[in-house]
């Protein structure tokens, strides 16, 4: 079973979302991905999260725009951690989402990343895994040399 299971409000999400899948499989963790929403989907989506408990799911990443229900109300229903991604979307173009992830009540938290920052929610999450994992932790470790050698770089 995956480690990681991402879950998006609706397909319109799903290319903004998909940076996090490649980060993880850069990282050979295990992601889950789909999609369902807690606006429109209230009941699978209690479902999906019990289903992915079981499963043993460690991380969830959540992705919407717009009002972002999604990510506060996965965190509802688990206490593994949540990490929750806005999107821009409508007229508001992600601040509303990213406003509603992030402004969760205490005993509730939603680990809130960038509006659109897809590779960051997988980052947080493999920092999250790399905890129990002294492998992942190496790989990150070099990932964080290589980028720091090429910041360094003129070419
Ligand atoms: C949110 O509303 C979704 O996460 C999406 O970003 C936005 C628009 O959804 P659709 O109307 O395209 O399904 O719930």
């Amino acid at each position: 079973m995956a480690q990681v299971v991402l879950i998006v409000g609706s397909k319109s999400d799903v290319a903004a979302a998909k940076g996090a899948v490649d980060v993880l499989d850069k990282f050979g963790v295990s992601c889950e991905p789909h999609v369902c929403s807690a606006h429109r989907a209230p009941e699978r989506l209690r479902e999906l999260v019990r289903r992915s408990e079981n499963d043993g799911a460690r991380i969830f990443i959540t992705g919407a725009g717009m009002a972002a229900a999604l990510p506060g109300a996965v965190a509802s229903m688990t206490t593994r951690p949540v990490i929750g991604l806005p999107l821009a979307a409508g007229a508001l173009n992600g601040i509303d989402a990213l406003l509603a992830i992030a402004q969760m009540p205490p005993g509730i938290p939603v680990a809130t990343v960038a509006i659109n920052g897809a590779a960051n929610a997988a980052y947080l999450a493999l920092e999250i895994l790399a905890l129990s994992d002294p492998g992942l932790a190496g790989k990150l470790a070099a990932w964080r040399r290589e980028q720091s050698e090429r910041v360094d770089s003129f070419d």
